[in-house]
């Protein structure tokens, strides 16, 4: 596995695996096989060869300050980052950034082949994300007997868009290399093969083969990832989740509940989304007092301008709003806490909302919909999910999410009263259904699935 971070993070008791969908879906995936992870320590300490927990190698890739700002802060996340999210900030091009971008690269490149030289039998390479669109390529040269695979977490824009980066047939050469390029819908991976028919005439494409002008297969497929829902199904139901949610009930007592959860980035569409908020309470006077929202904003990439630009303008709208709505002794409406939250809290807050809001201007998939879904339905819950248009999830849910537009703030904030109002009955069917196609659709098939394609994109040289 190679992937812009390793899969541990150190706490109060020392490095331990970290948090999240992709580590779980593989740590048994790992175990089997006996894997080794490549990634970007990020540790002035360093990262220990082995953590408790994680049957896995760690092999870190230790950049300097300068790498880590034209690398992780200034190529990846300032200009591929915006540029991919079709936009909804300007992204930034700077020649020296793509230097270091490539430079860490080729250096990523030059530690996997070192880690897959130890190995007696050549292993599958999986690549993760858009900070490694270089890696294919490089690792075709180095490793050439190697299945070769790589997911997009992120969307993949249309080709109008992706086609001002001056660097697009270098990242599409990159990529291009693998066995298999994954992607989260069928629209992304779409995306991706007509950039390639327009940049490219002499790539063929024939269903989901990408046959290459020197004969070489190239996979590209729609894989939606997703989480493990025994994991929300028990964490909905641990005594601890219970004890949280019980807590949270007493506090919003007699009032409805709207919740978001997100890192605080600016694709999620936090602000269009305390716009519309406003604006319901602006129309409704009677719903004053009567419903509070609650925003879980985890801190993101502050060292980028733009993200600290955002928290300003999110904490100036909660400000405006609960001026103008909070009454004399009375609560606020609009909750705000900027930070994580320890797993059995978000558990609590998911089972606690009577609409969820996801309503990202764009995101690849949005893993916190699903989650919701799943903590819901195992608590036989009747919430309603918000969701935006312009998420990977929405292809999945289809009708049974109230769907929105978040760039119209004003359909929006109708939609949020329209998701409240809908009857208790019908709301917990849709939970259920949602529910069904998470499970059927869990990591650990995104994993299965992947790997396959990987395996049967590979033709030996
Ligand atoms: P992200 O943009 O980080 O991921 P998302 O898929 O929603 O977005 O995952 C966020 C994760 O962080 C969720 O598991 C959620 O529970 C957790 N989280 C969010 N806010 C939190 C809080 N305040 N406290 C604690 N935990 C919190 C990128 C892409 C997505 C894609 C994923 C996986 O941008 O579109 O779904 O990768 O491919």
């Amino acid at each position: 596995m190679v992937a812009n971070r390793l899969p541990v993070s150190r706490g109060p008791e020392g490095w331990r695996a970290a948090a999240g969908g992709l580590v779980t879906a593989l740590r048994p995936v790992i175990a089997e096989t006996g894997g080794a992870w490549v990634g970007w320590d990020d540790d002035p300490e360093g990262v220990p060869p082995r953590v408790e927990g994680l049957d896995c190698d760690l092999h870190p890739v230790t950049l300097s300050a300068h790498d880590v700002q034209g690398y992780y802060h200034g190529f990846a996340n300032r200009t591929v980052w915006p540029l991919f999210h079709d936009l909804v900030v300007e992204p930034v091009v700077d020649r020296a950034w793509w230097r270091t971008y490539q430079d860490v690269n080729r250096r990523f490149a030059e530690a996997t082949a070192e880690v897959v030289a130890q190995h007696d039998e050549t292993p599958l390479i999986w690549v993760q994300d858009y900070h490694l669109m270089l890696l294919p390529e490089m690792l075709r040269s180095l490793v050439p007997d190697a299945p070769i695979g790589f997911f997009l977490h992120v969307p993949f824009p249309p080709p109008e868009l992706f086609i001002r980066l001056p660097w697009r047939d270098r990242l599409l050469n990159g990529l291009l290399a693998a066995d298999s390029i994954g992607f989260h819908t069928a629209q992304y991976r779409d995306n991706f093969v007509r950039s390639v028919q327009h940049l490219f005439t002499g790539v063929t494409a024939l269903g989901d083969l990408l046959i290459r002008p020197d004969g070489r297969q190239v996979r590209a497929v729609a894989h939606p990832i997703s989480i493990d829902t025994e994991e929300f199904g028990s964490l909905a139901t641990s005594d601890e989740t219970q004890h949280e949610y019980e807590a949270l009930k007493e506090q919003f007592d007699g009032r409805r509940v709207f919740l978001g959860v997100d890192r605080l980035d600016y694709t999620k569409g936090i602000r269009h989304r305390l716009q519309s908020i406003e604006l319901m309470l602006e129309r409704e006077p009677e719903l004053r007092g009567k419903v509070a929202f609650v925003q879980v904003a985890v801190p993101s990439r502050d060292d980028v301008q733009e993200y600290r630009d955002l928290r300003t303008q999110v904490e100036t709208e909660v400000g405006r709003i609960n001026g103008r709505f909070t009454e004399p002794g009375h609560d606020v409406p609009v909750h705000y806490l900027y930070r994580g939250v320890p797993r059995e809290k978000l558990g609590a807050y998911y089972r606690l909302a009577d609409v969820m809001c996801v309503t990202p201007l764009k995101d690849g998939m949005n893993l916190v919909a699903k989650e919701f879904v799943v903590v819901q339905a195992a608590t036989g819950g009747d919430g309603a999910l918000l969701l935006s248009e312009f998420c990977g999830a929405a292809a999945e849910f289809g009708d049974d999410a109230v769907r929105c537009n978040p760039f119209d703030v004003e359909g929006q904030s109708e939609l949020m009263e329209s998701a409240l109002a809908l009857d208790e009955i019908e709301r917990k069917a849709r939970i259920r259904r949602m529910a069904e196609v998470v499970k059927r659709t869990d990591v650990f098939r995104w994993v299965t699935d992947e790997l396959a394609d990987i395996e049967e994109g590979f033709t030996r040289p």
